[in-house]
């Protein structure tokens, strides 16, 4: 069965409402419960997972330099809605099977506050992971204006618990951006882009083996999970209504595994403004926005002269990446549709200014230290592919230690055949460039051949940025000051099942 597209309104989420707030602090709760959502009107309702009660989690607004304080709470049932890997590391049987961590992806955050994937908990704090300390997050919120995510980030079940809902929109704002006159209020929505699949009666599947079983496993994690739907905001394929202006929208890829490639049917621009780490120096036009999971980009669309049109969102981008298949355009090709329908609520003053802002750019001379990272493609004890991180497992102990204040230069050395979305906690990093090696005169001699020239970072790219694409036979150089915080954090792939299966390490800023 196919649903039927552009049926349903786009969703907004909530924006979460403080518990308490005065001039020093703002306190939040938040609730992880199950429930029932209706994702398709064709659908039965779906048992979800997600914040306050709802999926996507409510938006979180704060001012930059705001301290806020959330107590993240787990009142999830006992049992998971999703199939669980015990094979997989943090997984085992000996730890309960439902567990929650929460990380604000791209924020800067004292280590004990920053979601370490074994600081897990499970239901009224009754039992805690190995690297718990407390309950109450503290996010300082110094950083600039930019758009984040929250989503949970427990070892081992990442993948599961994002697919089930556990993920939302958290933005900071500042008086800088707020001068710029960009589209705001009801124009500025955050989309949250998704890929899923259904069984019969409405309930999310995810697969329990990959597409060749593992005989030995009853469960077995699958290399990478395709839905066969896209949703925005938790509606597969919506429409959403809109003025003839200019609106400003958050895209983000909160897919556990598909690349999107993001283009409009109608052949207009994109004014991209915000990369990873908030405003670019100067808007750029673009056809396509790329995107990994984890990645956002910060537009402007303009609508205006547009009365009476319909606007789809399309994806192009092939699944896996680079090498898997092209999007069936009628299904997965499909993201959402824009309704010029509204009539003009009042004049447009909004802009798209011609200079956003400075941005200081880190010298490749300042970096007092360079690592030459690997990312693996091997096989593990069941045949499963098996993506290492400079060839070391989880629980390897910890080679990355920068220095805190220093600046450093990570190659990513790409060995295998897939883009791998690498994460870093903790800092925003420059890309330096992207260059094409010999990857088997690599494995044998462990020396890095180039075989093309330094690509530079594509216009989209150049901002701060807190998740880089490593492509395959390329090494991708990030540049990065380590800071202002030190203790333990992690850096990883954010292909989810990637992640969840190894392909994630811890490093500690050391004074
Ligand atoms: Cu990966």
């Amino acid at each position: 069965m196919i649903l039927s597209k552009f049926v349903d309104k786009l969703p907004i989420p909530p924006v979460l409402k403080p518990c308490r707030k005065d001039p020093f602090h703002t306190y939040y709760k938040v609730n992880m419960t199950e429930f029932k959502q209706s994702l398709h009107s064709e659908l039965n309702d779906t048992t979800v997972w997600g914040y306050e009660g709802s999926y996507p989690g409510p938006t979180i607004e704060v001012e930059s330099g705001e301290k806020v304080f959330i107590k993240w709470i787990n009142n999830l049932p006992a049992k998971h809605l999703l199939p669980v890997d015990y094979t997989v590391h943090g997984a085992h049987m000996d730890v309960p099977e439902v567990r929650t961590v929460v990380h604000v992806h791209g924020a800067s955050v004292e280590p004990e506050s920053d979601g370490y994937p074994e600081a897990w908990f499970t239901k009224g704090f009754k039992q805690v992971g190995p690297y718990y300390t407390k309950k109450v997050y503290r996010y300082d919120n110094y950083m600039r204006a930019c758009t984040l995510w929250y989503h949970d980030h427990a070892l081992g079940i990442t993948r599961l618990n994002v697919y089930a809902g556990l993920a939302g929109f958290y933005l900071i704002r500042d008086q800088q951006e707020r001068l710029l006159n960009l589209p705001c209020g009801p124009y500025e929505i955050p989309l949250m882009i998704q890929d899923k699949s259904f069984n019969k009666d409405g309930s999310l599947f995810y697969p329990k083996q990959p597409e060749k079983p593992i005989p030995q496993l009853e469960t077995s994690i699958v290399p990478e999970f395709i839905g066969n739907t896209n949703l925005v905001n938790g509606k597969v394929w919506p429409y959403l209504k809109v003025e003839p202006r200019k609106y400003r929208f958050r895209l983000l890829n909160a897919s556990n595994t598909r690349f999107y490639r993001l283009k409009l049917d109608s052949g207009q621009f994109f004014y991209q403004i915000g990369t990873d780490g908030g405003l670019m120096e100067y808007p750029i036009g673009v056809k396509e926005i790329m995107l990994a999971p984890a990645e956002r980009a910060d537009v402007i669309i303009d609508f205006t002269n547009l009365e009476g049109k319909n606007i789809i969102m399309t994806n192009d981008a092939p699944a896996p990446f680079p090498g898997g298949a092209s999007p069936n355009p009628n299904t997965v090709g499909t993201v959402m549709q824009f309704r010029v329908t509204l009539p003009l609520s009042s004049i447009d003053t909004s802009v798209i200014p011609s200079y956003l802002g400075s941005l200081p750019k880190l010298r490749e001379q300042s970096a007092s230290k360079i690592r030459y990272l690997t990312l693996d493609d091997i096989t593990d004890q069941y045949g499963r592919e098996w993506m290492l991180l400079d060839g070391k497992r989880w629980d390897a102990p910890i080679t990355e230690n920068p220095k805190l204040g220093s600046t450093e230069i990570w190659y990513l050395i790409n060995l295998t055949t897939d883009t791998h979305p690498i994460h870093i906690h903790l800092v925003d990093f420059q890309i330096l460039d992207r260059r094409a090696f010999d990857v088997e005169r690599f494995k044998k001699e462990r020396v890095i051949h180039y075989t093309g020239p330094s690509i530079p970072p594509e216009p989209q790219e150049r901002g701060w940025k807190d998740t880089v694409r490593a492509n395959p036979n390329q090494v991708t150089r990030i540049i990065m000051r380590f800071g202002p915080y030190t203790g333990l954090y992690v850096w990883h792939c954010h292909i989810l099942e990637h992640e969840d299966y190894e392909m994630m390490r811890p490093f500690v800023v050391i004074r």
